[in-house]
Order: structure tokens, then C-alpha cells, then sequence
């Protein structure tokens, strides 16, 4: 059995609850390019099934707008929406938009003084990770971590294991000597499929996903004052998630 030597993490839904701000600015892009388009919260819980922007606005003129007469390079059409979207959420980041989940500031940093290496595996943009980073954890944050994989690095987007493995190599390590942590069903798909050990921690768009195979399963990571709820997985009475929970989970 390896030794637990690196954690990798998932952005949206993972660091922060940032899925709603990133529904807000899709619904300001479309009303920016005089589109009718509205995302509501429902819907957009299915559109997530999606991974990535583009992909998430393609498959939305689909699935429900097969009437809708863009112009001819739609892909272009839609690159440009995306970047205003983009845009937008960034800006809504820098501005305090949102904030780090529970634990996620006190376990990067226990981490970091433990000697563990940190690598990023995300399908969003690598703008969106550099504006949440900055906003929410120090000025030099994006140096904590020795990969930051992200959007359209790899061809395929998570369910695809593609962005893991694209870490991994980046870092030079085996997946059995890491440990994923995920918010999402796609992300634990993406996450085991690349060999590696996952901790899920259900965010507010994934409440209802599927989670087996997942190592640890979480409302959230938890603090001293404020603990976690198990939903499955063994914790041998901690009741949030420090480095001692994670080589144990690790090695199980
Ligand atoms: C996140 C995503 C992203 C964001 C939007 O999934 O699916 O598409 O919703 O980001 P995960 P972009 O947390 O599994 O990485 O619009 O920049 O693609
Ligand atoms: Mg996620």
C-alpha cells in the first residue's frame, strides 16, 4: 500500500459552492446577447448533468431550443457567449461572490504543513479557478498547488478520467498514492475511473446523485465547532476531516 503523498481537488461544488454564481452569469450572458434564455434552478440541476460551459450551452439548444437559428459557426457563437459569461462570474468572484465551504481553508493549510502535495483537476475554466482562488484563499493561492488542470486542457471533460490523469503526470505521482476529493457524480466517476480513492462532500446541486464507490461520503468537511455529517463511510469517531482522517481513509 502506497503512502498517502497527494490530494487532488475538484473547484465547483468542492472549494466553494460557486454552481449558483456560475447559473447567475449564464442567465446575465444570455440576457447581455438579447437571448430569451433563462436557466432556472431546476433546470439547471439537470443541465449539470453536462460538464463544461460550451458543452452545458450546446446541449441546452439541443435538448430544448431545436428551433433556435443561430448563425452559422455556432461554435464560435457559443465561445463568444461562453467568454461573456465568464466574464461575469469572474467578476462576481473577485467581488466576494462567494466563499470557501466549510474546512476548506484549515485543511489546505493542515495539509500544506504536513508535507502533502496539492494538484487541482477541474472541467471549469481556468480563469474562474485563478478568480477563486485569489478571492478566497491568499494572493499567492494558485502556488499552493503544482497543477492546476482544468477546462479544455484534455479533451474530454469529466465523467472522463482524462483531467486526472492529466494532474497526475503533471506531478509525477500514482493514483494509489493520492486521494480525489469530489462534490459531484460525474466528478466521482471522472475521479475512480482514473484509479483514484475519492471523499465526497454533496454539494447543493448534487444532493440527489449517486455517491456509491465513493471511500468517504460527507454533508462537508467540517470544522473543531461545526461537524460533518456522515452519509456513508467509516470516520473511527472524527467529526471533521484533518490529515489524520485522510491517511486513514487512504489506507483502508
Ligand atoms: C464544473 C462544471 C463547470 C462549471 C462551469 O464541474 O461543470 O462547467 O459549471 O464552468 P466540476 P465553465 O466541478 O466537476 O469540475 O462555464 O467555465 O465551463
Ligand atoms: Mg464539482
Amino acid at each position: 500500500m502506497s503512502e498517502l503523498r497527494a490530494l487532488l481537488f475538484d473547484v465547483d461544488g468542492t472549494l466553494a459552492e460557486t454552481e449558483e454564481v456560475h447559473r447567475q452569469a449564464f442567465n446575465a450572458a444570455f440576457a447581455t446577447a438579447g437571448l430569451d434564455w433563462v436557466w432556472s434552478k431546476d433546470l439547471y440541476r439537470e443541465l449539470l448533468g453536462v460538464t463544461g460551459g460550451k458543452e452545458r450551452i450546446r446541449h441546452y439548444l439541443d435538448t430544448r431550443r431545436p428551433d433556435f437559428h443561430g448563425p452559422d459557426d455556432m461554435a464560435a457563437f457559443i465561445a463568444n457567449l461562453h467568454q461573456t459569461k465568464t466574464t461575469i462570474y469572474t467578476d462576481r468572484v473577485a467581488a466576494g461572490g462567494v466563499a470557501p465551504r466549510p474546512g476548506v481553508r484549515r485543511l489546505l493549510a493542515e495539509a500544506r504543513a504536513a508535507g502533502l502535495r496539492l494538484g487541482i483537476a477541474t472541467t471549469t475554466t481556468p480563469d474562474n479557478v485563478t478568480a477563486l482562488l485569489k478571492a478566497n484563499l491568499a494572493a499567492d493561492a494558485e502556488s499552493w498547488f503544482e497543477v492546476i488542470a482544468a477546462g479544455s486542457m484534455v479533451p474530454n471533460k469529466k465523467p472522463a478520467p482524462d483531467i486526472y490523469f492529466y494532474a497526475m503526470e503533471h506531478m509525477g505521482v500514482e493514483p494509489a498514492a493520492c486521494l480525489a476529493f469530489e462534490d459531484s457524480e460525474n466528478g466521482l466517476i471522472a475521479a475512480r475511473a482514473a484509479g483514484l480513492k475519492t471523499l465526497v462532500t454533496v454539494s447543493d446541486y448534487t444532493q440527489r446523485h449517486d455517491f456509491s464507490g465513493a471511500a468517504l461520503l460527507l454533508d462537508q468537511l467540517g470544522e473543531p465547532d461545526r461537524p460533518f455529517q456522515v452519509l456513508a463511510g467509516e470516520v473511527n469517531g472524527a467529526s471533521y476531516v484533518d490529515v489524520d482522517l485522510l491517511r486513514r481513509v487512504h489506507a483502508r
